[in-house]
């Protein structure tokens, strides 16, 4: 995976899934009841790594992802952050500039995630990759300005108006979300995904201003102190600007939905960026000759240029694992 990150046609391809660990096992549901909570789980390191290896047991992954989420970084600033049941996060909402200013981020509170990442390495077959990650800060900011998912009507009026709140998360968001990837570097990570996935509701003058810049200032941050270091970026729902969000942040490769054209895309990064993705996760939970039909149709097209197997968005929690299984399989035996 990182040769691929390097720019290497490798002649396996190599694979993980977003969400590879999650409700779709029986042995992370297990685990999640013991633990009471979503986030108990999350800064439990036993068990954070625990979870983190269960897909690859299962389904010989080339790469394990760090079991965490994009939202311990305002939890981390100050903010509180809740998961409910059926609901998804909730968090105490940002409503004024005063109300940003407040926010100082405490890297000790993540400690617990670094500490995961520790015992991750210790584990993992050291042939394998560890992928440390975070949240772009536009999406994380959605969050942090709607208080919860859904359809980010407070973000999207900021956007229309007075920005002045939006532009003061970002500009903290860069800052904590740069000490936080380096640390998870120091820690262990091999390379880190940045997570844009609201990117897609920018036009052209915001996704520069909210999308490229932070990511970029981000990578350059985490260049300064490792040169070259593999930084996948992910800005979601953008499939006519991906040329245009790789040239200008510098990231080494770009995940892409499954709304992408995979032949456009790989024409339009011309080899110079990898290309990770672009499964139909809905593909996926059906399986069959549709889903293997798929899988091949992105394999031929990727063919002569660096790319790792991976779906478009993650996995839906009802997938049976036997399709995962169908899945690896056919990576596995394919060869280029
Ligand atoms: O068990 C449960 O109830 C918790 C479900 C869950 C899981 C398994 C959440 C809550 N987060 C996670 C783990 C997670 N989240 C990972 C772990 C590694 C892996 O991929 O296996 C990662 C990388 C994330 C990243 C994440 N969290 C994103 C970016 C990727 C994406 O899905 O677009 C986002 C937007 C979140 C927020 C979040 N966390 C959890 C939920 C249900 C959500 C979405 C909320 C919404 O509806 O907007």
């Amino acid at each position: 995976m990182i040769a691929a990150l390097q720019g290497q046609v490798t002649p396996n391809v190599p694979f993980w899934l977003m969400r590879q660990a999650g409700r779709y096992l029986p042995e992370y549901r297990e685990l999640r009841a013991k633990a009471g909570s979503f986030l108990n789980l999350c800064f439990n390191p036993p068990m954070a790594c625990e979870i983190t290896l269960q897909p690859l047991r299962r389904f010989d992954m080339d790469a394990a992802i760090l079991f965490s989420d994009i939202l311990v970084i305002p939890l981390a600033m100050g903010m509180p952050l809740e998961f409910t049941a059926g609901e998804g996060p909730k968090l105490d909402a940002v409503q004024t500039r005063a109300d940003v200013d407040k926010l100082i981020y405490d890297e000790a509170k993540l400690d617990a995630v670094f500490e995961t990442i520790g015992l991750i390495k210790k584990e993992l077959n050291p042939e394998k990759t560890l992928i440390g990650f975070a949240g772009a800060p536009f999406t994380v900011a959605c969050y942090m300005i709607d208080g919860k998912g859904g359809g980010f009507a407070k973000t999207r009026a900021l956007l229309d108006g007075n920005t002045e709140i939006l532009d003061g998360l970002i500009a903290a968001l860069v800052q904590s979300t740069t000490a936080y990837l380096c640390r998870q570097i120091e820690a262990g990570a091999d390379c880190v995904q940045i997570f844009d996935s609201w990117a897609g509701m920018l036009d052209d003058t915001t996704f520069e201003k909210y999308a490229v810049k932070p990511v970029r200032d981000i990578v350059d941050g985490i260049r300064k102190k490792y040169p070259g270091f593999p930084i996948i970026g992910f800005p979601r729902g953008c499939c006519n600007r991906y040329a245009q969000f790789a040239q200008r942040t510098g990231v080494s490769g770009m995940s892409v939905g499954q709304e992408a054209d995979i032949k456009t895309v790989v024409q339009s990064l011309q080899g110079r960026t990898a290309v990770q993705g672009n499964l139909d996760p809905e593909l996926l939970l059906k399986g069959g000759a549709d889903m293997e039909k798929s899988i091949r149709d992105i394999l031929d097209a990727t063919r002569h240029v660096p790319f790792i197997f991976n779906l478009g968005h993650g996995v839906i929690k009802e997938t049976p694992v036997e399709h995962v299984a169908a899945l690896s399989r056919i990576i596995k035996d394919f060869k280029r």
